[in-house]
């Protein structure tokens, strides 16, 4: 397992040292000039005010708000910051990897202690984190990973296992209809880790269930509306007479399908079955409304994660390359009783 110290930054402990250095001779400088010489400093008296330690410094780039659960992500990580004095440097990159590289690099140039950054994509990452690297400054990715080859560049990823997300998904649909679905998909982010996975746990699965076919897919990015969209023109499509279920990379796609299926007249969660993933609370009322079928959780609550993996880093210990997060699976049956205590 690698060792991962976090390196000092480059030039900032010289710098300290050097202000340090010109204080402390203007002192000497002051007190030979015909004064008498400075009193020996006096130990600090009983009960005095402890030196204030220096505030963490950690800049962030969020991919967006697309999402009810990238709002409850969002909240978790401010809300932690903001309990343990953390100062929190927050961006917003409104689902754009070009403005989470340009987020990255203001966080360089503004010498924060610790990066940490949900990426939209996997890939692109190399050239800003070797420079990030070469800052010194260490990296927590969370959420969604990235496919840099060299995974020196980051210290820990925490985040969920998405191709298990795509297999629990998988295997809920293939009990709850024996095996027999002519599937509808729609999927998340073009290019995202949980696209790309959920897809791949999903289709596992498939693989052994020969009477499950994927006969729809298109990807609706995350959002209710664009899934509202892509599951109004599955139902115009020649193929929609045979679509008996949904599966949605996330809940608020399925959310603004379940729209599109009440306006073709059809009854979501009966007509068509619908599985997603994420476990927002938007998806427990539509599971208590017979709505939804199955919701699979994606837990966003990691700001705790995030920050324990920050003061770890600042105390130079050695992180594991990856912390999973704890999930279950959620049917109908249980919305009504779990709804009340569901954070997100
Ligand atoms: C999953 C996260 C996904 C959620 C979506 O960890 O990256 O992004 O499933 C969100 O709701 O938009």
């Amino acid at each position: 397992m690698k060792k991962y110290q976090v390196a000092k930054r480059p030039g900032a402990g010289l710098a300290n040292s050097g202000i340090w250095l010109a204080l402390a001779a203007c002192c000497v400088f002051l007190s030979s000039c015909g004064e008498k010489p400075a009193e020996p400093a006096k130990p600090a008296a009983e009960g005095a005010a402890p030196i204030a330690k220096k505030k963490i410094v950690v800049g962030f780039s969020q991919i967006g708000a697309e999402s009810g659960w990238r709002a409850a992500n969002t909240e978790s990580i401010q809300s932690e910051a903001k309990k343990r004095g953390i100062e929190l440097k927050f961006s917003d990159a409104q689902q754009k990897q070009e403005n989470q590289i340009n987020a990255l690099r203001s966080f360089i140039a503004q010498g924060v202690d610790v990066i940490a950054f949900s990426p939209v994509i996997v890939s692109g990452w190399e050239p800003v984190l070797q420079d990030i690297k070469k800052a010194g400054i260490p990296v927590v990715l969370t959420d969604r990973a990235v496919d840099a080859k060299d995974d020196s560049l980051y210290a820990t990823f925490i985040g969920s296992d998405f191709i298990e997300e795509g297999h629990r998904a998988g295997e809920w649909l293939a009990k709850a209809t024996g095996g027999k679905a002519m599937i509808a998909e729609l999927v998340g982010t073009p290019g995202s880790a949980p696209a790309i996975d959920r897809k791949k746990g999903f289709e596992d699965v498939l693989a052994k269930n020969p009477g499950m076919k994927i006969i729809k897919s298109q990807s609706g990015d995350f959002t209710r509306t664009k899934g509202k969209e892509v599951m109004e023109a599955f139902l115009k499509s020649p193929e929609a007479k045979q679509i008996t279920a949904l599966y949605a990379h996330n809940d608020d796609m399925a959310l603004g399908a379940i729209q599109a299926i009440e306006e073709a007249g059809l009854k979501p969660g009966k007509d068509i079955l619908i599985v997603s993933i994420d476990g927002v609370k938007g998806a427990f009322q539509a599971m208590a409304d017979g709505k939804l079928n199955c919701t699979v959780e994606c837990n966003p609550l990691i700001g705790p994660q995030l920050f324990d993996a920050v003061e770890a880093l600042m105390a130079k210990k050695t992180l594991p390359k990856h912390t999973g997060v704890l999930e279950s699976v959620y049917e109908q049956s249980q919305a009504k009783d779990a709804l009340p205590t569901r954070k997100y």
